[in-house]
């Protein structure tokens, strides 16, 4: 009896083990990403036709988020359901192999940026508008759902266009000074150049791997793009989108760090670059003659602060900036002399001073202040500034004279996104996290009382303003696949239209960012 127990046992266990091995075999992630992923994704894993799937961009989908795509595929896209194909176990084990860090990442020099470069052969530039509607009062729409972008033109609010982006666009697109051109950016570190005029795109390139966002120089001539990885800064030309410079990212103690964000500082030809793995901020110029400006301008100026990383005159040369933590996402005064920086903790904020280059105040801003959206106004004869925080239901907002906090406003929940207008006498908060991530405040300038608290959709996230060139109009986003952007009368707080979109994120309206208005991120 005893025996022929031990007996089956034996057999059992075998058969176990046959199995476990051959489903081993079988759920050989690197296979299976070779047999059914690397057609669209790359070989490398660093996109093709579709993204690139790495952990640097898969981080953004929580839980089990990334084995649901892979299971069901997008719909409306060309990603397919692998769920029949691959079963749960091996879904679960390549989709753990994609959020595994590249054994190798590629340099992503001059080299490989100039060779990702596409141009479009049918674009033809012409000399005036295509099209009869006010050149400034053109406003974009992105729409995430399907990555697309949406030409609006401001005042009848008819789409002008509708044309395709790199996936996974981020962060707001950049005009040229005359508005002509914009650039799109997406987290696969695509840039695209679309000319508004002719409602074209004129071509695009690949700046790095995975990036944060762009700039544009003030005289419109370069654009930086800040790349986590690699760990660069790359600045093209805005002309033929060909890389001029890739700027190695290498903290003062030697180590590499990655760049949050970069910034134009209009007033100080320059841009500024936020690090996210060093203490440091990093000015980089876009004036031919630097040296002279950065010597007159910082009096505390130490010798070897300032370098020069190209030969020609000082542009792009780079002045250092120490300060006593890394600091993530800027809101800059509006002469731009100063910053305020978030610690990445979210648990403090310091103003850093550009002129003299050092920590000049700290802020009580807890709950990770969102200070890229911040925006500023007058106040009784104050000048002040708000921003949302991503982690508290409330706003501070600040005097940005003495640096302190004038006042808290509670809100219904954490919000992302500030905006209001030279012309209007309300800002607008939305709330982005939350059961109530449905509404909308509406909030006084002056008496910073909440007037009016719009719940268009009820159950639909609702984020995201841009107002008209005149400031008469608010268009809000309805952040859903079936979602809109409701336009309304920016007094009277009603609804004036609802336009159909897919998923539609931010909205730039070219007058408003082209003229760095106050009630707008930069
Ligand atoms: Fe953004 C702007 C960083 C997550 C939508 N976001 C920016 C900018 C930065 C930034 C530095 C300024 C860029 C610019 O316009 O030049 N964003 C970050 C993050 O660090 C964060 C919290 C985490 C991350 O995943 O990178 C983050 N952002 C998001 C989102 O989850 C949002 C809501 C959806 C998405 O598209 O990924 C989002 N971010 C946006 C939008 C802007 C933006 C729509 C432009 C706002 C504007 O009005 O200019």
């Amino acid at each position: 009896m005893t025996r022929r127990t031990v007996s089956f046992d034996i057999f059992a266990l075998a058969a176990v083990i046959a199995t476990l091995l051959i489903g081993a075999a079988y759920a050989d992630p690197h296979e299976d990403f070779a047999t059914h992923c690397a057609a669209c994704h790359g070989e490398n894993r660093l996109g093709g036709l579709g993204p690139a799937l790495i952990p640097e961009t898969l981080g953004r989908m929580r839980g089990p988020v990334l084995d649901e795509v892979i299971a069901q595929g997008r719909p409306a896209t060309q990603m397919p359901a692998f769920g029949d194909d691959l079963g749960a176990d091996r879904i679960a084990a390549l989709a753990a192999y994609l959020k595994t860090p590249l054994d190798k990442v590629p340099a992503w020099q001059i080299e490989d940026i100039t060779k990702s470069r596409e141009m479009n052969d049918g674009y033809a530039a012409v000399a005036a508008p295509t099209w009869q509607s006010d050149p400034m009062n053109i406003t974009l729409v992105v729409e995430t759902g399907d990555h697309h972008v949406s030409v609006l033109d401001g005042d009848t609010f008819d789409v002008l266009d509708r044309f395709a982006t790199p996936f996974a666009v981020h962060g707001g697109p950049k005009f040229t000074p005359d508005g002509r051109f914009v650039f799109i950016m997406s987290r696969d570190g695509w840039v695209q150049k679309y000319d508004l005029w002719s409602l074209q795109e004129v071509g695009r390139v690949r700046a790095g791997l995975n990036s944060r966002n762009i700039a544009i120089s003030a005289d419109g001539k370069w654009l930086a793009v800040a790349n986590y990885l690699p760990m660069t800064l790359a600045i093209l030309s805005t002309d033929d989108l060909l890389p001029a410079k890739v700027v190695s990212i290498v903290a003062k103690d030697g180590n590499e760090s990655r760049v949050s964000a970069v910034y134009q500082a209009p007033q100080r030809n320059s841009f500024i670059l936020a690090l996210k793995d060093a203490a440091e901020i990093w000015e980089v110029s876009t004036d031919p003659d630097a040296p002279p400006v950065y010597e007159g301008l910082v009096h505390s100026y130490e010798k070897g602060m300032v370098e020069a990383l190209a030969s020609s005159e000082g542009l792009f040369s780079r002045r250092r900036i120490e300060v006593s933590e890394p600091l993530d996402d800027f809101f800059f005064s509006d002469d731009y002399r100063n910053l305020i920086g978030a610690a990445r903790d979210g648990s403090r904020a310091v103003v850093v001073n550009l002129i003299v280059g050092r920590e000049i105040a700290e802020l009580p801003l807890n709950g990770m202040p969102h200070l890229g959206s911040g925006i500023s106004w007058d106040r009784d004869g104050q000048r002040v500034m708000a921003t949302p925080h991503l982690k508290e239901g409330k706003l501070s907002v600040i005097d940005t004279s003495s640096w302190e906090l004038v006042t808290t406003i509670e809100t219904q929940g954490p919000g992302f996104f500030l905006r209001s207008h030279e012309n209007t006498p309300y800002f607008w908060a939305d709330v982005f996290f939350g059961p109530n991530r449905d509404v909308m405040h509406v909030i006084d300038k002056q008496s910073l009382e909440i007037v009016k608290t719009l719940r268009p959709v009820p159950g639909a996230t609702v984020a995201h303003v841009e107002f008209t060139r005149d400031g008469s109009h608010a268009l809000v986003s309805v952040w859903e696949e079936n979602g809109m952007v409701i336009v309304y009368d920016a007094a009277t707080l009603e609804e004036v239209t609802r336009l159909p979109m897919n998923k539609p994120s931010g909205k730039y309206n070219v007058w408003n960012k082209i003229s760095f208005s106050e009630g707008t991120s930069h």
